[in-house]
């Protein structure tokens, strides 16, 4: 019998059968390898004693959030707390050296609609969607229902951006939901385990929040994750022109003039130079 994992916590995987029955399984001490195991999303077999024996070929995997078999991302962020682009371009550089298309949703109209401007100047032409939406006040509902229907949707993004609450409003269920700290103006990590809805032909995975994330592509591949940029390649003077030190770059060119954000182009030259350290680091060993 086939089935797909919904949710995991400690040893038991919740896990949906093809033909709609919902079972809590154990799973083979092999497929529980640290760092490799099982993600929530994946498909697998479940032999008897609804015991997890083998996983199917993964079309996709993150480690953070850790979820297997995505068909969308979408990036949750918010006015408050504050957001943090820099996580935001690591989320979508991972999921376009995947392959997966990636939605930047804007949360929170209804304290302020300032937000949606910005993100459209950093990443309007990011070859992503950018929808806002308040999940409290329900605006903006249908663009983000029409957007992710027939998708296993995964939430992503920082605590207390609002991803429970995408789920609360989308579902109209009753969920966990945290505040963002007096303190320390940072969300309280209030969903700890991912797990699968489904209604209606929606499928969403909430995560956890993170605060930090690695950009997990080898650092030659970087400049055809960022679309704005490969579209010009071939207009550099090198071929493989990396965007940074080369002379007569578009790139560096189209930045200067204005025509491609250059808070994004900083932010790209920064994971760059952290992914280039990384694999010397690499190589040393
Ligand atoms: N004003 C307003 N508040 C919102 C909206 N959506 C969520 N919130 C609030 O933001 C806070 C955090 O929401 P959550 O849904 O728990 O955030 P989360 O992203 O799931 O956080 P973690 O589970 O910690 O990762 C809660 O107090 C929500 O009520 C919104 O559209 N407008
Ligand atoms: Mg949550
Ligand atoms: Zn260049």
């Amino acid at each position: 019998m086939r089935g797909r994992i919904y949710k995991i916590s400690s040893n038991e995987y919740t896990v949906k059968s093809d033909s709609g029955e919902i079972f809590v399984c154990a799973a083979k001490g092999a497929l529980k390898i640290k760092g490799d195991g099982l993600s929530v999303g994946d498909l697998v077999e479940l032999g008897k004693e609804g015991v997890i024996t083998e996983v199917l070929p993964r079309k996709n995997r993150f480690n953070r959030p850790n979820v297997s078999n995505a068909d969308l991302i979408l990036v949750v962020i918010s006015p408050l707390p504050e957001p943090d682009f820099y996580l935001v371009d690591k989320v979508l550089v991972n999921a376009a050296f995947q392959g997966v298309q990636a939605v930047i949703a804007v949360n929170k109209t209804d304290i302020g609609d300032a937000l949606t401007g910005i993100v459209e100047s950093q990443f309007g032409k990011a070859g992503v969607k950018i929808l806002s939406f308040s999940a409290v006040s329900g605006e903006g509902k249908e663009k983000l229902e029409e957007t992710i229907k027939g998708k296993l949707t995964v939430l992503a993004g920082q605590s207390a951006a609002g991803k429970t609450s995408v789920v609360k409003a989308l579902f109209g269920i009753d969920l966990k939901t945290g505040d963002v700290s007096r303190k320390t103006g940072r969300g309280k990590h209030t969903t700890t385990c991912s797990e699968i809805f489904e209604k209606d032909g929606f499928m969403i995975v909430d995560t956890p929040g993170f605060a930090a994330i690695d950009a997990a592509v080898p650092p030659q591949n970087l400049p055809s994750l960022y679309p704005e940029y490969a579209q010009y390649a071939g207009e550099c003077r090198f071929r493989g022109c990396r965007h940074i030190t080369e002379p007569d770059c578009k790139i560096k060119e189209l930045v200067e003039a204005g025509e491609l954000s250059c808070e994004r182009y900083e932010r790209y030259k920064k994971i760059y130079s952290q992914l280039f350290e990384k694999r010397r680091d690499y190589e040393k060993d």
